[in-house]
């Protein structure tokens, strides 16, 4: 049986890849971080008992912090496969604690490259690298695009990075980076964009929230789907030779455009009024559920200028040609799809019944191992099975 191990488990990403590998037969192990309350709440539908002879996913207590305990790990589990996942992952908070992202993102890579290494285990290395790292570069970004960061997030990931690439040079390592541009999902943390859309727009029309207030509205990214790219992670792992692969969707999208199609989803049409700090969405119409909620003209969206970033990045558009040549990528979930799935599911969690036109996509199209989500919404379940 093979046996992976995965930092970031309880994260978007990793939740969705520790679901993969089960399914593909692997033991799967994961680090996780001692918290004063539970923060494991997108593996538990996946969670078994250890003492049960079925367990098939084991976690550790550990920080990517810990040279000495992720050396123990790598020498104790002896994975076939690691796929390092954990981070501190948010751009804007890494202005904030720019040391602390160097020393998780940045040197976290350093220290398990290094148990590696040092513990002569010859696990398969996948590094989640980020579209991040092109920062100021033109789109479309490719594998051989010059980066130009703009964060301290993006730059521990640039070294990260080049680690990664060091490594397999020196060492002659199996080590990969994909270099995925953004993704999500209704899994995806509550402080990133998509996620902090949905969930507004959702509470705005059960009545919890008044408004949605924003940073930047014009940046634009390739957003895709986050278990399709798992998927591309596991691939990356499978080749005859370690190599870097660029992963996006090729299309991309300004943050006003992703504003619009979730709440014209939910049955409301923004119009936008005024410009830079002063820019408004508004309600132009809406369908007739929402008329004894919202009025015509009602201000929905307003900026605040404390999400800005120091430093922008403007543009991400991935050039996937590499990552469809020679692993037969193609992006199966649409934009709007996307923002479907998400919107369906935090309508749910405000008691609407949503459209269901998301959770229906992504099922159709061979996600339905995403489920669990929607496991007890009545509305659903005769549509989904
Ligand atoms: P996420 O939801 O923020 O998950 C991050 C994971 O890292 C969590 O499990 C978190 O644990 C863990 N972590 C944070 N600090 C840690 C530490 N000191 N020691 C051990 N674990 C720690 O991120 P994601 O969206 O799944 O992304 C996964 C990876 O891909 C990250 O490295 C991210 O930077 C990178 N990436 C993401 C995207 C994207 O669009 N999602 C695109 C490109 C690259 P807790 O649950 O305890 O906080
Ligand atoms: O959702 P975001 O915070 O994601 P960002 O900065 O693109 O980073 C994500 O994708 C990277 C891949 O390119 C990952 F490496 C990284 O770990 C993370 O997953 O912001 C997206 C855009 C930005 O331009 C931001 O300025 O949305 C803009 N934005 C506008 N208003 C906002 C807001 N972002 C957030 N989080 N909150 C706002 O209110």
């Amino acid at each position: 049986m093979p046996r992976a191990l995965i930092t970031g488990i309880t994260g978007q990403d990793g939740s969705y890849l520790a679901e993969f590998l089960l399914a593909k037969g692997y033991e799967v192990h994961g680090i996780i971080r001692r918290a004063s309350t539970f923060n494991t709440h997108r593996i538990d539908h996946i969670y078994i008992d250890p003492h049960e002879s079925n367990a098939k996913m084991l976690l550790h207590y550990g920080d990517l912090s810990d040279p000495g305990l992720l050396t123990e790990l790598i020498y104790n589990i002896i994975p076939d496969e690691i796929y390092h996942l954990g981070a501190q992952s948010h751009v804007r908070v890494s202005f904030d604690m720019p040391e602390f992202t160097g020393n998780i993102t940045g040197l976290g890579t350093t220290r398990i490259l290094d148990a590696m290494r040092r513990s002569g285990i010859k696990s398969r290395f996948y590094q989640a690298s980020s579209s991040e790292m092109f920062g100021s570069a033109l789109p479309p970004q490719s594998e051989t695009t010059i980066f130009q960061p703009q964060s301290p997030y993006a730059a521990a990931k640039l070294y990260a990075y080049w680690l990664t690439v060091n490594y397999r040079e020196a060492y002659n390592l199996y080590a990969c980076n994909g270099i995925l541009f953004n993704h999500e999902s209704p899994r995806r943390g509550e402080i990133f964009v998509t996620r902090k859309i949905t969930r507004a727009v959702s509470n705005i029309l059960s009545g919890k929230q008044h408004k949605l207030f924003m940073g930047n509205l014009d940046a634009k990214r390739d957003w895709g789907f986050a278990p399709e790219y798992v998927e591309m992670m596991y691939l990356m792992l499978q080749q005859e030779t370690a190599d870097d692969y660029v992963v996006g969707t090729s299309e991309s999208y300004s943050v006003r455009e992703f504003i619009n199609t979730a709440f014209l989803y939910a049955g409301v049409e923004i119009e936008w009024l005024g410009e830079g700090i002063q820019t408004q969405g508004i309600v132009k119409s809406t369908s007739e559920k929402w008329n004894d909620r919202l009025q015509i003209g009602q201000v929905l969206v307003e900026i605040d200028p404390r999400y800005f970033r120091p430093t922008e990045v403007d543009y991400l558009k991935a050039d996937i040609s590499k990552a469809r040549q020679k692993l037969g990528w193609e992006p199966r979930i649409t934009f709007d799809e996307l923002v479907n799935v998400m919107m369906d599911y935090d309508l749910l969690q405000v008691g609407i019944t949503p459209p269901s036109k998301g959770i229906n996509a992504v099922v159709a199209k061979g996600f339905g191992w995403t489920n669990h989500e929607f496991a007890n919404a009545q509305a659903l379940k005769n549509d989904i099975g």
